[in-house]
């Protein structure tokens, strides 16, 4: 089963991985250089069974980076809470006040001042992969130069987007985690993507990057009328948080069941205008969820 290359990874950096303090103070063990691979293929895609993830979740990460956006309150309108951590951290240290992720979150929908002044995690995914600003002041669309090119050059080997713009990396909440995707296309029409993801959270991210990288490769394959091949994920500093170890054993002993298969439910006119509802699930029968605090 596919899913045991990511629960041997997790046992490989519980067994060898290097113990040391990192930027959050938790604390990480870690190993540099991992990678896993899954056949997409089949219609099958990897959304861990070996706990519950929220795979719509993710998806609906991934569909607000495609819009550009970058600011928390479009997420919270769809109700995903994932990215809260980040601005409240700021939000707490700039004014002092104790206020809750609820409240913080409630002021963020109901003031759209609030929003822009605090929602705001920087020029991230969004801007950089939609809106890339070059030096004459001109904006570049990454992804529609690769539709594009996965339409009419598919045989070109400079088929990649990449989030790390070095130049405006310091207005960042956080600098990109999966940071480069490009993709491949063969001779017989099937499309690839190799993901370089420089930092992991094995435990919380990595489930959650799997999933946006493959529903990622279904839009583009259907924007380019060609099939679904290979995932590649490789991942730099692939970690777990001191604080995850326990929960990374419990999952360690659970027996994957098959990969569920996802499939897009529309003929959807271009890669802008996919919704949540076009992407349908089936099969999906995970080991229940597992709880874990977030790094912050
Ligand atoms: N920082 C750290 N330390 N780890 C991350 O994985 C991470 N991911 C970020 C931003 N910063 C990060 C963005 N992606 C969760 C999942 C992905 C994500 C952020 C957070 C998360 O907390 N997942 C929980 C809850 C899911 C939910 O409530 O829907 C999980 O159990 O998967
Ligand atoms: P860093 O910027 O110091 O590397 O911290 C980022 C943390 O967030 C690190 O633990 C990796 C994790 N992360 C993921 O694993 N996946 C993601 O998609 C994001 C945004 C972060």
């Amino acid at each position: 089963h596919p899913e045991y290359q990511y629960l041997d990874l997790l046992e490989r950096v519980l067994e060898t991985g290097d113990e040391r303090i990192d930027r959050t103070g938790v604390g990480t063990r870690s190993v540099f250089g991992s990678m896993v691979r899954f056949d997409l293929s089949q219609g099958h895609v990897p959304i861990l069974t070996s706990k519950r993830v929220y795979w719509k979740t993710a998806v609906k990460e991934m569909l607000w980076f495609l819009t550009g956006g970058t600011n928390i309150q479009d997420l919270l309108k769809d109700n995903v809470r994932i990215w809260t951590d980040w601005p409240l951290a700021s939000y707490r240290a700039a004014t002092g006040e104790t206020i809750t992720q609820t409240d913080f979150e409630r002021r963020i929908l109901e003031d759209d001042a609030f929003a822009r002044r605090w929602g705001e995690l920087g020029p991230v995914y969004g801007k950089q992969w939609r809106r890339w600003l070059g030096p004459d002041g001109r904006e570049h669309d990454q992804i529609a130069v690769l539709v594009q090119l996965l339409k009419n050059n598919p045989s070109s080997r400079r088929m990649l987007f990449h989030g790390w713009n070095v130049a405006e990396l310091s207005d960042m909440a956080l600098p990109p985690c999966h940071m480069v995707y490009q993709y491949h296309v063969t001779s017989g029409g099937r499309l690839n993507c190799l993901l370089f993801q420089r930092s992991v959270d094995l435990l919380l991210g990595a489930p959650f990057n799997f999933v946006g990288a493959a529903t990622l490769q279904l839009m583009l394959a259907q924007q380019s009328k060609l099939e679904p091949g290979e995932l590649i994920w490789v991942g730099g500093d692939t970690h777990l948080y001191r604080n995850h170890l326990d929960v990374a054993r419990e999952q360690i002993r659970r027996d994957p069941r098959p990969f569920p298969t996802m499939s897009i439910v529309r003929d959807v006119p271009s890669i802008d205008d996919y919704k949540i509802s076009d992407f349908l699930v089936e099969n999906y029968d995970p080991h229940p969820a597992i709880q874990a605090d977030v790094a912050v």
